[in-house]
């Protein structure tokens, strides 16, 4: 039995390394010649804790190997990306199914009768029906199960990967696991393969619910970070301290309240609720409204930034913007990781920059500032250097290493504290 994973990226490349753990035969596809010299290599191209260890041991055993192009296997799993298409008017936000199609175009010539593919992609509800229309276009030689239900030469199933990003090794193995078949026989395909690897319950429904049902997990986390960074606003109108105030109201026994920050980063939770607000406009209010009371959090903490660096100016004789140092703590898109992708601190860290201030930057989980904060008016220093130098502190991220130190905050610097490291 050969498994393909089709995308070696943040999800692809741990799964096939993890079922070539399992002393299966795994080929890993990626359109990046890089990403496969490397993995062939026994190396990777990304960072996850535990990731190194186990694609070395695979690569080198022999049960892993990188190609560019789809090999004959009996299951493939595709995990590519499905960002939203940009630009669009409105603050319209429709899914991106290039990468599927790129991947179905890819695979379908080695398809044959008997095979099981699946998506893993996060994808919007009818993306699996799609993806299978398009591999039965090329392979009118095949039969699908949009056509020929149980009895298709092909099984087709969408299981949608929900692993947390600096924990992916683990909750891939543990997590439970939602296998949406086309039909039951593709659920049962697919719950044997997920077997293979997964510790967790593998729970069968069909493929749309299992796409709406990724889509909820995400929209669900969504909303209620929007609860939070909707009530940090209005405390901070009403003087109130939001921490201290929903750390009291989560005593209730039916209350739990997420935490407020500087915004929902990353490119999962403040991308997928829009693919339910693209299928139903008129329906998904709550949704779109999250999604959009987020996405104004930066620019909120951007502009109390702002107000602080006025005051610490006006506090100070003949001082002027760039005088003023603003210490920015932490850049990454969440707490104790370095994935700086769709990072809000990262970008109202950047628009800091523009105010012609100057910068320090103190982000403990990299070594050299990104290519988009290389600007004459930017440092990266230590936690304990912005301290002692700047005049305005910005907590964006709330990393481990700063809960400690922050307590020797001195009382001269402005601090606008948009995670509640101080509370
Ligand atoms: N955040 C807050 N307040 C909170 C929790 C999170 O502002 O109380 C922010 C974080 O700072 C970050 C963003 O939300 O900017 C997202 O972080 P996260 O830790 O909630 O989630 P992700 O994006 O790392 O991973 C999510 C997970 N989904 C859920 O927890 C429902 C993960 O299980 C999914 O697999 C992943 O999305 C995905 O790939 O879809």
């Amino acid at each position: 039995e050969t498994i393909s994973v089709i995308g070696l990226g943040y999800i692809g490349l741990p799964t096939a390394a993890v079922i070539a753990s399992r002393r299966k035969k795994v080929i890993g596809v990626d359109v990046n010649q890089n990403a496969v010299d490397t993995i062939n290599r026994g190396e990777i191209h990304i960072v996850e804790p535990e990731l190194d260890m186990i694609v070395h041991a695979a690569v080198t055993e022999g049960y892993l190997q990188a190609t560019t192009k789809p090999q004959p296997s009996d299951a493939f799993m595709i995990a590519v990306p499905t960002p939203f298409k940009s630009g669009l008017e409105n603050n319209h936000h429709e899914a991106d199914l290039s990468y599927i199609k790129a991947a179905a175009i890819a695979l379908a010539p080695v398809l044959k009768s008997g095979d099981l593919v699946i998506l893993e992609s996060t994808s919007p509800v009818g993306a699996t029906e799609k993806m299978s229309e398009w591999l039965s276009e090329i392979r009118s030689d095949l039969t699908f199960p949009q056509t020929h239900g149980e009895s298709s030469d092909i099984r087709i199933a969408h299981c949608p990967e929900r692993v947390l990003p600096g924990h992916v090794v683990r909750e891939l193995v543990e997590n439970d696991r939602v296998i949406g078949g086309m039909t039951p026989k593709c659920s049962e395909a697919a719950k044997a393969l997920y077997k293979i690897f997964v510790s967790g319950e593998c729970l069968v429904t069909t493929a749309r619910t299992a796409e709406m049902a990724k889509l909820t997990e995400n929209s669900f986390r969504d909303v209620n970070i929007a609860f939070a960074n909707e009530l940090s606003i209005i405390c901070e109108k009403l003087d109130i301290n939001v921490w201290e105030l929903i750390s009291l109201a989560n005593r209730h026994p039916r209350v739990n309240i997420l935490q407020p920050s500087a915004g929902v980063g990353g490119h999962c939770i403040a991308v997928d609720p829009w693919f339910i607000v693209d299928s139903c406009p008129e329906e998904a209010h709550l949704i779109r409204t999250a999604r959009e009371v987020n996405d104004k959090k930066p620019s909120w903490v951007l502009n109390q930034v702002k107000d602080a660096l006025i005051k610490s100016c006006e506090s100070k004789t003949g001082c002027t913007t760039s005088d003023i140092k603003v210490a920015c703590l932490g850049i990454a898109f969440k707490p104790d990781i370095d994935d700086l992708r769709e990072s809000p601190a990262l970008s109202i860290t950047s628009e800091i920059s523009k105010l012609g201030c100057q910068v320090q930057v103190v982000e403990p989980n990299i070594e050299r500032l990104p290519k988009d904060l290389v600007r004459e008016n930017i440092e990266l220093v230590s936690l304990r250097q912005s301290l002692d130098e700047a005049d305005v502190i910005c907590v964006l991220v709330k990393h481990s290493p700063f809960t400690e130190e922050i307590k020797n905050l001195s009382a001269k610097n402005f601090i606008i504290d948009s995670v509640g490291l101080l509370s």
